[in-house]
């Protein structure tokens, strides 16, 4: 068995050895390459002035302002068009032969103001409110009004900027029939099915290896569609690797979100009432980034019940066009922000009524699982008691350390969904020489899902995992997929891994049986071999031997199989950590950290710790460094030098451990923890600062200057 054990990534080798192969890496016989003209104003009328050719939105998009401006532009670093050069040092040289007149329109890069519509973003819209969707449970106003204790506030989530290392970049090549791309992307195939509805053509789509993404490589950015477009009418192949700075100021930002609530409760510190209203920033519009139903600000808006038993509660959601870049998914998407929101308010409780962080959130624990939340999200399974009393004895540990030391102590909890569907695809075929090729149709891109696949197929055939090669992200050898985001890799794309498997395995025995001149029902699948299973026979064939038969009876063990899903599954933890703050000149340090997550099964331990730690690195990133600096329309801190990015030295020590107290409806039996740490481990550090402090935080990140006192 390999599940569950931690059996080192099968994907390292190549990186190690310097074999990586990015979009960066790939030149094709006569490629040029483009740069993009973008706007240095955050709302405007332009004309183009242009001594070289010039690719402008009335070339790719006529009429439309949307994937390239063409006439208005809504936001600084919006494409306006392309030119294409020899080399990336003519083609910016080149941007020089470029000039763009601007009329400024008036603009609004705050949602709060967006909102009153006094300032239209774009002038195609009835309204900048883009997305409104109230919840309501049980007698919120009433309650509220009832309750003995009432606290009411306003909390941030600000504007993140997701930082791969690898910016996105594409290949494309139009070979006078079809359109190959090589994209830095989350998923082939859903880029092969916007460019195919982009431009009518047949698209083969190959996400390389990526160095990261992290939410903001799932839309197809207007960049995408405008090289494939251009590739169809250049005649040779072009590619497109923005600098960093492009990066940071037109690939997909994430989070920016706000609440304001009131809060009702009881002395003891029970919740009774919600009452609260999520404003997200969607942006400049741009439909590819937020056309989800399941979008960021309704899954906040939904999740901000967290693992609490309220049943009074009222949210109204709104998502506010502005003149910034759009908003898309980062990490967690909307989970975060949720579980950012409630655990802040049940610190505030907790300081407010004097009342220990493990102990109020005890008191207002819902109490058995599947538990459906007041606002229709289902908790599938686990049991939030038990998880409790399991961190206990760690938390009255670190809560005597920060006595003894002067430490802040800082507690989360949450609840999210993972494992999106509709469904995923997995394709099995065993070669005559007895290999097996594993494909999923996700799109892994640094989490180590293609070694959990080795390990699900292997166990599921009963053969050694060296046997298994993994191949994903290439929409010419599956027929179609979904991608890697939302946690959902190793659930639906492993539980589609195992369906193929048990085909395939249907499959060898009949292999088996008509080799051994025998009926399938007499034939059993064991350990990789097939067997006459009637008493006192052994007759048996290796599964070389039938690989090698299937291609002589002229059977194929190709195999394909669909897994469609329904509902998410919902993971669950407690966090905590250890913070040390010098009050008079406000440095932190995050010094410990502890995580106890229930993920139900775990199919690899060093890969889901891996992901434990690096999503808590990220969470910890956003309390204490991160944030996009918006001043005049425009992001001030677009490099690495001024967006503050933690390193190495800022990790705490970590601890993570684990429980399977709830398995998911999946064949893997697992929930997703991809995104966990980023989830939770925000509100640790800011209630760690907030209960050290006394007082109510609600502004991150909290650089020195703004906790010096
Ligand atoms: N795993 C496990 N047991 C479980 C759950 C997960 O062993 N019960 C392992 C899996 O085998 C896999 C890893 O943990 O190796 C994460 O699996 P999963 O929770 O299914 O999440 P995904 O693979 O779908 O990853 C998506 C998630 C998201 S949404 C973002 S954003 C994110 C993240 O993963 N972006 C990342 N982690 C990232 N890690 C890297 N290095 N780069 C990114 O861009």
């Amino acid at each position: 068995m390999y599940v569950g054990k931690p059996v080192k990534r099968i994907e390292d080798l190549n990186f190690i050895k310097g074999r990586g192969n990015y979009v960066d890496d790939i030149v094709l016989p006569n490629m040029k390459y483009v740069v993009f003209v973008r706007s240095e104003r955050p709302h405007a009328n332009f004309k183009i002035r242009s001594s070289i050719p010039f690719y402008g939105g009335d070339i790719v998009n006529p009429g439309k302002d949307f994937p390239i401006a063409s006439k208005e532009t809504t936001y600084v670093g919006q494409p306006l068009g392309a030119i294409v050069a020899n080399d990336p040092y003519e083609a910016y040289d080149l941007l020089e032969e470029v000039e763009v007149e601007y009329e400024d329109l008036p603009y609004e890069t705050d949602p709060l103001k967006a909102m009153r519509d006094e300032v239209k973003v774009y002038s195609g819209l009835e309204s900048n409110v883009g997305l409104r969707k109230n919840f309501e449970a049980g007698e919120p106003e009433k309650t509220l009004k009832e309750s003995p204790v009432v606290i009411e506030g306003e909390l941030k989530n600000q504007r993140l900027i997701a930082s791969p290392m690898e910016t996105r970049g594409i290949v494309a090549w139009f070979d006078g029939r079809k359109l190959n791309v090589w994209s830095s992307t989350q998923s082939a195939h859903y880029l092969r099915r916007n460019l195919v509805n982009f431009l009518g053509a047949d698209v083969r789509a190959i996400q390389p290896d990526v160095g990261g993404a992290f939410g903001s490589k799932i839309i197809t950015h207007p960049e995408e569609y405008a090289v494939s477009f251009l590739s169809t009418k250049v005649g040779f192949p072009l590619k497109w690797i923005p600098t960093r700075t492009e990066e940071m100021i037109s690939a997909g930002h994430g989070r920016d979100k706000h609440l304001s609530y009131k809060v009702g409760a009881t002395r003891e510190g029970i919740i009774t009432a919600l009452i609260g209203e999520v404003v997200g920033n969607l942006g400049a519009p741009y439909q590819d980034a937020y056309d989800d139903e399941s979008g960021n600000i309704l899954s906040t808006s939904r999740m901000i019940l967290g693992p609490y038993l309220i049943r009074n509660a009222k949210v109204n959601a709104l998502g506010v066009y502005t003149n910034l870049v759009p908003t898309t998914s980062y990490r967690g998407a909307g989970r975060p922000e949720g579980t950012y929101f409630i655990e802040s308010i049940i610190n505030e409780l907790s300081i407010e009524l004097k009342i220990d962080q493990l102990e109020i959130r005890k008191r207002n624990l819902i109490k058995s699982t599947p538990y459906e939340n007041a606002f229709g999200v289902t908790y599938d399974s686990g049991d939030y008691y038990e998880l409790i009393r399991k961190s206990e004895p760690y938390y009255f540990a670190m809560k005597r350390k920060a006595e003894a030391e002067g430490l802040c102590l800082g507690v989360a909890m949450y609840v999210e969904i993972t494992g999106f569907g509709p469904w995923e695809t997995s394709r099995i075929y065993v070669k005559s020489d007895g290999k097996i090729a594993v494909i999923s149709g996700t799109g892994p891109h640094g989490q180590g899902d293609g070694t959990a696949f080795a390990q699900l197929a292997a166990d599921a055939l009963e053969i050694p995992m060296e046997w298994v090669e993994v191949q994903w992200g290439d929409t010419s050898i599956i027929e179609d997929g979904i991608g890697t985001w939302g946690s959902r890799t190793v659930t639906v794309g492993g539980s589609a891994v195992i369906k193929a498997a048990e085909i395939l395995k249907e499959k060898l025995k009949e292999v088996g049986a008509k080799s051994l001149n025998l009926d399938v029902e007499d034939v059993i699948y064991e350990n990789g071999e097939v067997k006459d299973k009637r008493e006192g026979e052994r007759k048996s064939l290796k599964f070389k031997e039938l690989a090698e038969n299937a291609y002589k009876l002229g059977i194929s063990l190709d195999v394909t199989a669909v897994y469609p899903v329904n509902k998410p599954t919902s993971p669950y933890g407690i966090h905590m950590a250890l913070l040390r703050l010098d009050k008079e000149t406000g440095e932190t340090k995050v010094e410990e950290y502890l995580g106890i997550d229930d993920v139900g099964n775990v199919i690899n331990p060093l890969l889901a710790e891996g992901q434990f730690q690096g999503g808590v690195m990220q969470g910890i990133s956003q309390a204490l460094y991160e944030e996009a600096t918006i001043q005049e329309g425009r992001i001030i801190n677009s490099n690495f030098g001024d967006y503050l990015l933690p390193t190495a030295m800022e990790a705490p020590k970590m601890k993570w451990e684990h429980f399977t107290f709830g398995v998911s409806p999946h064949p893997t039996g697992s929930k997703g923890i991809g995104e966990a740490g980023a989830v939770v481990a925000t509100p640790v550090v800011q209630n760690a600062l907030a209960q050290c402090l006394g007082r109510r935080l609600n502004a991150m990140p909290y650089h020195p200057e703004r906790l010096a006192t």
